[in-house]
């Protein structure tokens, strides 16, 4: 008598689930076995047999949710969330191009635990991938459960990125089952597991820290808005396609009326306006509601230039009250790295559930400057775990590789090098191609032009073409 596990793999035999031949697999590589989980949707009781043993090879007994891995593990996942009566995500392959553009689906908590669902690894980037974005919403995800480990690395690759994969089945023993029913012949059980041992894949490890495929400098802002779940990022990297503006206007100016005249003028032309909302001398909140009706109209967002660098607890005061109310209209803030990560989460706890991010400053235009190279670390290191709330750098060089993560760059003019109080520029070219900046940032070098909206457009159209070299050469 055949056993569950044994019955189940006949079967899928049977439909065709297990095939012979020549294959590619979707990293290029060639194999004499493929295994094609797709077809299950057309066996509903097999599926429900898959989904139980898979319940069964679980590495632990309590988790919060589950997720299946686009797309074979959604049916699967989706039949082990209605029997255990566990809520189940969707994480798309692609982020829609409407509507909320979540790239989850489905309803969590931060700090949840959520087991993987996916139906075959061989290098496990499918999984990694997965995993990368649940953290990114703050979920606890160690875990995953795959129905066949083809045994050629996949399961050794995730554990060195800390994710551990239990297995219903790995290829040795589906050609042992397969051979035991004499449902294939010994050499062609010979020849796959011949190939699996030759054949294992490269390590994913390696391949993220190459960053090979995935050089921020090197991905337009269209594909860098799925790689991110973090909602400001997602609309700023939106709005910079569609605008095909990476420019961002510093409006340093005194007066209200200042302030929503150079926004209505350079509105069209940016992606971002900046501001220092502490210089102006006539603040009311009416100007602030103004301002955020110039930016919905030209479709920009707005980021107070304010440079937290106190404790959590404090920050969080100075953000949300004050005279200022800064998380009621600003969609992004600095913040220094100098207090550790509590000013990010002081920051965070006051943005509940609005979109609000910030970016941190991590090296500065002006000369003397102190930030060293390790405190640059020390701010990566940061934003790679705050990646909910952190939007990306202010910095002077290419700091980091990861397309999530923007580089906005200030100290940028045309046709001048310093200002007399320390401020240092470069061109806008010299910003994009050779600093690595996503973003410039420009103050002086548009307001004190003697017509700032065409001084913008012309700033717009030198970065943007800096940014089209950058990715395509
Ligand atoms: P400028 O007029 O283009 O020099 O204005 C630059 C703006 O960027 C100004 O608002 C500064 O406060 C801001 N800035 C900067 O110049 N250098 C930095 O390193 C950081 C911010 Br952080």
């Amino acid at each position: 008598m055949a056993s569950k596990l044994e019955q189940c793999v006949l079967d899928l035999f049977k439909i065709g689930v297990v095939k012979f031949g020549d294959f590619t697999l979707k990293s290029g590589m060639k194999s004499p076995i493929y295994f094609d989980l797709r077809m299950i949707i057309s066996f509903p009781k097999l599926m429900e047999t898959v989904g139980e043993l898979m319940w069964e090879a679980r590495p632990r007994n309590d988790y919060d949710l589950i997720c299946g891995v686009a797309y074979t593990g959604l049916p699967i996942a989706t039949v082990i969330s209605t029997k255990q009566d566990l809520p189940m995500l969707i994480r798309r392959k692609e982020a829609k191009g409407y509507g909320t553009k979540k790239l989850v689906e489905g309803n969590y908590a931060e700090g949840q635990s959520c087991l993987m669902i996916e139906d075959v690894i061989v290098s496990g980037s499918s999984v990694f991938d997965t995993a990368e974005t649940l953290k990114d919403l703050e979920l606890d995800v160690k875990d995953a459960v795959v129905f066949l480990d083809r045994e050629q690395g996949g399961a050794a690759n995730l554990k060195s990125m800390g994710i551990n994969v239990k297995s219903v089945i790995n290829m040795t023993e589906m050609m042992a089952i397969l051979l035991k029913f004499n449902s294939i012949t010994q050499k062609v059980s010979d020849s796959v597991i011949d190939f699996v041992k030759k054949n294992i894949a490269s390590s994913l490890k390696k391949k993220v820290e190459s960053d090979g495929i995935m050089d921020r400098l090197k991905c337009t802002f269209e594909s860098r808005e799925s790689t991110t779940v973090q909602p400001v990022s997602r609309k700023l990297f939106n709005i910079m396609s569609a605008k095909q503006s990476n420019l961002c206007v510093a409006a340093d100016v005194t007066k209200s009326a200042e302030l929503l005249s150079l926004a209505e003028k350079v509105g069209p032309y940016i992606c971002l306006l900046k501001t220092h909302i502490d210089i102006l001398s006539d603040f009311s909140t009416e100007v602030v509601e103004e301002l955020k009706n110039i930016a919905v109209k030209h479709n920009f967002l707005i980021f107070e230039d304010r440079k937290f660098g106190d404790i959590g607890n404090t920050v969080a005061t100075q953000y949300s009250g004050g005279p200022f109310n800064i998380v009621d209209w600003a969609d992004l803030v600095t913040v220094h790295g100098l207090p550790g990560d509590g000013v990010i989460k002081g920051l965070g706890s006051c943005a509940s559930g609005q979109p609000r991010g910030c970016i941190i400053v991590s090296q500065m235009s002006s000369s003397g400057t102190l930030t060293s190279d390790e405190y640059i670390k020390g701010c990566c290191k940061m934003a790679e775990e705050n990646a909910h709330f952190v939007i990306g750098f202010v910095a002077q060089s290419n700091i980091s590789k990861d397309p999530r993560f923007i580089v906005f760059t200030p100290g940028v003019q045309s046709g001048c090098t310093s200002d007399v109080l320390g401020q240092q520029y470069v061109t806008p070219r010299a910003a994009v191609l050779e600093r690595g900046a996503d973003v410039v940032i420009v103050g002086r070098g548009i307001t004190k032009s003697d017509d700032p909206c065409s001084a913008a457009k012309h700033y717009k159209e030198e970065a943007f073409k800096a940014y089209q070299e950058r990715i395509t050469s």
